[in-house]
């Protein structure tokens, strides 16, 4: 205690905020009451007995010595940066005190697993990510990597500064996201991609006999996105799909101010099928050890998920700002410390005759100084100082790339093994038909291509889209999946990341929404946090927009896409007619593997089996599928719109459904003396303002024929792009009501309509 009291009078340099480089002195760092209980009790323990001769920590463990010393150190070394950080906080230098501090029994399983084992993280998993960095060789100084996060300094090793990650490509470590729980269905897709890479022939990143481990707090384990992911992992493994995933459970009961109730997570989880349960306690490093090296070994040899539970606490509340003693006793909190993890090391250490309590304490003061001085050193890191800088990552377009990648075709021979009679000459295709002779082309040509989702293989898709494939191509590509879209999607992230390329369907738009955040949250930000050292390449199919007749209701005819729209860095492509569907997803696989882009392909509904345009048997929306000699030179760039007509009274700027309906208004108009150009965007994201501009400069009268929604749909983004680019002619919009769509014919009263647009396109030549 006297040597605390001491340190706390070390003389306070100037200012950490001026501190760029090591400063020789630092400001107080007050000791806690887990320090202070841990020096006072680790003071006085009685030295141990020998050594085990067998060389491991105690008796019946096997954990060694020196391992167990090892992990001590990078315990000590988590629970000192814990503390760094609310210092740094305190001097205005760091951003993030969410910690460690009770959870560092997870060193143990660190230990268990291999480097090569990928790792996704709680943000409690501090020790977990100083013991992988200590096995790279040359070794990490995971210590500074996690310091350079609390700063938000740009030379962090994976975000560079965009958030406070674990993360490491040299380590394994995938970076994750705040949001609690949304990574397992990620942790899941990767362990089934690794078995499926196999089956189909393909390589990973990864080695074969490698396992995915995620951890993650026991109320998170609520989350419906765990359950899903958990239930989604059991179902697989029931039926026998090799699915290498441990997860881990850090259970310190609490979800900041929340009690879990005490054995919840035993019960919920120790029952599931085909999910074997282990437990430990995390203040037992040596326990938790062998129970993990027991999980491990269970997945690894039976390629089958295990849930590790290990029971920890968790000090100084939930972070840095969390006031505790709110709505937790101060003898409930005191109870806690007798349940340090590195006082159970330390015990374990003193007990084998390793160190004597002297040497422990030692080792704490030696620690406790290196980490504050590394943290005294990063304080004045560079930071993130232009959007420029911050969104480099975001999503890299190489367009030229793309290009060339789209027009890359399977041999004849494997096309003529993948298509009985080539597409190319079937004469002219539905959009149904299209997308289907498509996704068999990528299928033939890109051997990484996994399609699947809810009906696609046996049924092949509600509406035939994906009809055939999974014959001709196998269940190992295309496949039925379980009834959930945060599960489908997390397949896809993983598969992505394994070097694969996912087609991943979602039934419908309206059911993307219970989903969303798996595009949003995961797959759009992986590379903003990983500075685009990790990756998901993938082209999501959703069935979507209204106007479906005879099978209504809100849930089939979702015209809802602002939840997408505004996703950084997403492409969303929405194709109406059949040979612009087929190029767009040629571009979005390019663009995906490539680029490694996050691709949104919706398809109407409504458009799939159309043939006619005008009148009914005039097949004016059928298009012959192009040969892929001319796929070079039908190319569509992500953002490029299309325009028919040359007409200079009117410009009618709309998509999808909207374009058929514009089209067949825009005849009419032209009976009556209206002459119009219609430009389809094709591309919600990135819009195609410029040629948008183009053509309204051309007429000084544009009419934007939305079917989205009047509020937070595409004609909101149009209007406003004409704007902010100065665009001075006339201007009006028609769109659909902010209703949800009803059942039957009353739809037509809330939707874009023909009739509405020739009606506005009137008013607005007045
Ligand atoms: C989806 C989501 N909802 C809410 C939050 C806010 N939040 C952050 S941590 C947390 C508690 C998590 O508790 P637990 O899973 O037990 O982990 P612990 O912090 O106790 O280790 C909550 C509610 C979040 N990050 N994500």
């Amino acid at each position: 205690m006297a040597r605390l009291t001491a340190r706390t009078a070390l003389p306070r340099p100037p200012s950490l905020r001026t501190a760029r480089h090591a400063v020789r002195g630092y400001g107080p760092v007050v000791p806690d009451q887990v320090e202070t209980h841990f020096t006072r009790v680790v003071g006085g323990l009685l030295p141990g007995g020998p050594r085990q001769p067998s060389g491991m920590i105690r008796a019946g463990s096997s954990l060694s010595a020196s391992r167990c010393l090892e992990l001590f150190d990078a315990q000590l070394a988590s629970r000192h940066i814990d503390l760094a950080a609310r210092w740094l906080q305190a001097e205005g230098a760091g951003f993030y005190t969410i910690g460690s501090s009770g959870h560092e029994g997870n060193a143990g399983l660190a230990a268990a697993l291999r480097l090569t084992d990928p790792a996704m993280l709680h943000y409690r998993s501090g020790a977990f990510y100083l013991v992988r960095a200590g096995e790279a060789r040359p070794q990490r100084d995971g210590v500074n990597d996690v310091l350079l996060g609390l700063v938000a300094a740009a030379a962090e090793p994976i975000s560079g500064g965009r958030h406070k990650v674990f993360g490491h490509h040299q380590l394994n470590v995938i970076p994750q996201t705040s949001t609690i729980a949304s990574h397992l269905p990620r942790a899941l897709g990767l362990a089934f991609s690794l078995a499926r890479a196999a089956k189909i022939g393909m390589s990973t990143p990864w080695p074969d006999d490698a396992i995915v481990v995620c951890s993650f707090g026991d109320a998170s384990a609520n989350h419906s996105t765990a359950a899903g992911a958990v239930n989604t992992a059991s179902y697989c493994s029931y039926q026998g799909l090799p699915l290498p995933l441990l997860l881990a459970c850090e259970d310190n009961g609490l979800g900041v101010s929340v009690r879990t109730p005490p054995g919840w997570i035993a019960a919920a989880q120790s029952g599931r099928p085909c999910v074997k349960y282990f437990h430990a306690d995390g203040a037992d490093l040596a326990a938790v050890y062998d129970t993990a090296v027991s999980a491990a070994t269970w997945v690894r040899e039976r390629r089958e998920p295990a849930f590790l539970h290990l029971e920890t606490v968790r000090f100084g509340g939930h972070a840095g700002s969390d006031v505790e003693s709110a709505y937790r006793s101060a003898s409930e909190v005191a109870a806690d410390l007798s349940r340090d993890p590195l006082l159970g090391t330390a015990r374990l250490l003193v007990d084998g005759g390793v160190l004597t309590p002297g040497e422990i304490l030692a080792r704490y003061e030696a620690s406790r100084e290196r980490v504050l001085a590394l943290a005294a050193a990063v304080a004045g890191a560079p930071r993130l100082t232009s959007a420029a800088q911050v969104m480099r990552p975001l999503a890299p377009r190489r367009p030229d790339a793309v290009a060339a990648d789209a027009a890359r075709a399977a041999a004849p021979s494997a096309r003529g093994r993948a298509f009985g009679r080539r597409p190319e000459d079937e004469g002219p295709l539905t959009l149904a038909q299209a997308i289907n002779r498509s996704l068999a082309d990528a299928l033939a040509a890109r051997p990484e291509v996994l399609v699947f989702g809810e009906d696609v293989a046996r049924k092949g898709g509600v509406y035939g889209a994906t009809r055939g494939l999974l014959g001709r191509f196998g269940a190992g590509r295309v496949f039925d999946t379980v009834l959930d879209e945060q599960s489908i999607l997390g397949v896809a992230l993983g598969a992505g990341l394994a070097g694969l390329l996912p087609v991943p369907e979602i039934q419908y738009l309206a059911y993307l929404h219970n989903a969303a955040d798996q595009i949003r949250g995961e797959a759009a930000t992986l590379s903003f946090f990983s500075r685009g050292q990790y990756r998901n390449p993938m082209v999501v199919r959703i069935a979507g927009l209204a106007y479906q007749r005879g099978f209504g209701g809100h849930f089939h005819n979702d015209n809802a896409v602002a939840a997408l729209r505004d996703i950084p860095g997403l492409i969303i492509a929405l194709p109406a007619r059949p040979d612009d569907a087929a190029a767009m997803l040629r571009t979005c696989l390019a663009s995906a593997q490539t680029d490694g882009s996050v691709c949104v392909f919706i398809e109407p509904i409504a458009l799939y089996h159309e043939r006619d345009l005008h009148e009914p048997g005039d097949d004016g929306w059928l298009a012959p599928y192009d040969p892929p000699w001319r796929w070079a030179d039908t190319h569509v760039p992500p953002g490029r719109a299309r325009v028919y007509g040359a007409g200079d009274d009117l410009t009618i700027v709309t998509f999808g459904n909207g374009l058929r309906m514009s089209l067949r208004a825009a005849a009419r108009l032209g009976s009556a003396g209206i002459a119009c150009r219609v430009v389809d965007l094709r591309w919600l994201a990135p819009l195609p303002v410029q040629d948008v501009l183009r053509e309204a400069s051309v007429t000084g009268r544009v009419l934007v024929a939305d079917e989205t929604r009047r509020t937070g749909g595409v004609s909101e983004a149009i209007i406003t792009a004409l704007a902010d680019a100065g665009y001075a002619g006339r201007l009006a919009r028609v769109a659909s009501e902010d209703s949800f769509i009803p059942l039957g014919d009353a739809a037509a009263t809330v939707l874009l309509s023909q009739q509405s647009i020739e009606a506005a396109a009137r008013a607005l030549l007045r």
